[in-house]
């Protein structure tokens, strides 16, 4: 691999699929073998990311499928414009919580709108893909169970149907059947230390490419 490059990875998943532990020890990776890596989230990561997404976050605020879409896009537009295509642009890697991929799986699997509309989005407002996806795989219920158990509260999205999540899910794996090089499929199932150990075998055998 052409270490000068810079890279975007995503981290995907349904709910409660265990990002934040996978997004650690991915950064962790590559500290230790003297890569920077920047992290970012969606949506969000920007000043006016933030704001959008407490306006699709808070339960209550009455949001229809496309608003809700061109909210995630508006912020990832600006992610893209403000972080990542700089990050990339001085070869540093970029660490996401979420990106486009989530937007076909839950606007698009979940909320039922057309991928062509989605994909022709991604290719106007983004431009580009993730380099690499780790993509965390989890049943519904189990996910949803450990989403519950942080006992936090539930914000708008996670108040959907356990059929929505469903769709959700069925969306993400359809993706990941269609770009498996991109698209990396963790079993996110299994005990953190065993999701870690696959995220860094993963990993590793992508460097080595
Ligand atoms: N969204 C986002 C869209 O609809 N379209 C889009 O285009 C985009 C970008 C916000 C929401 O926006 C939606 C998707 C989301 O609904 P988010 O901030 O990523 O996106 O929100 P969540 O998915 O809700 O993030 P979570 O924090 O809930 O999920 P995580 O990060 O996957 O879960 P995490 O790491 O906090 O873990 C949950 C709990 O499980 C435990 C953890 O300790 C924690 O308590 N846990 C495990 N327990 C047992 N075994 C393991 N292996 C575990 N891993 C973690």
């Amino acid at each position: 691999m052409n270490q000068a490059a810079g890279k975007l990875i995503s981290i995907e998943g349904g709910e409660g699929a265990g990002k934040t532990t996978v997004l650690n020890a991915v950064r962790g990776f590559f500290e230790q073998r003297g890569i920077s890596v920047v992290s970012t989230r969606e949506p969000g990561g920007t000043p006016l990311g933030e704001k959008v997404r407490e306006l699709l976050l808070a339960p209550g605020n009455r949001i229809c499928a496309e608003a809700e879409l061109l909210l995630m896009f508006a912020s990832r537009a600006q992610l893209a414009a403000e972080l990542i295509k700089p990050e990339l642009a001085q070869g540093h890697f970029v660490l996401s919580d979420r990106f486009t991929d989530a937007s076909f799986a839950y606007q698009g699997g979940g909320r039922g709108i057309a991928e062509t509309k989605i994909a022709e989005l991604e290719r106007v407002y983004v431009g580009f893909k993730p380099d690499l996806t780790l993509l965390l795989d989890i049943g519904v219920e189990q996910g949803l169970a450990r989403a519950h158990a942080r006992g936090q509260g539930l914000d708008r999205i996670e108040q959907e149907h356990a059929d929505f999540f469903l769709k959700v899910r069925a969306a993400y794996l359809s993706k990941a059947a269609q770009e498996p090089e991109r698209i990396r499929v963790i079993d996110a199932s299994q005990p953190a230390d065993d999701v870690v150990r696959q995220v860094l075998e993963t990993l590793e055998q992508w460097m080595e490419r």
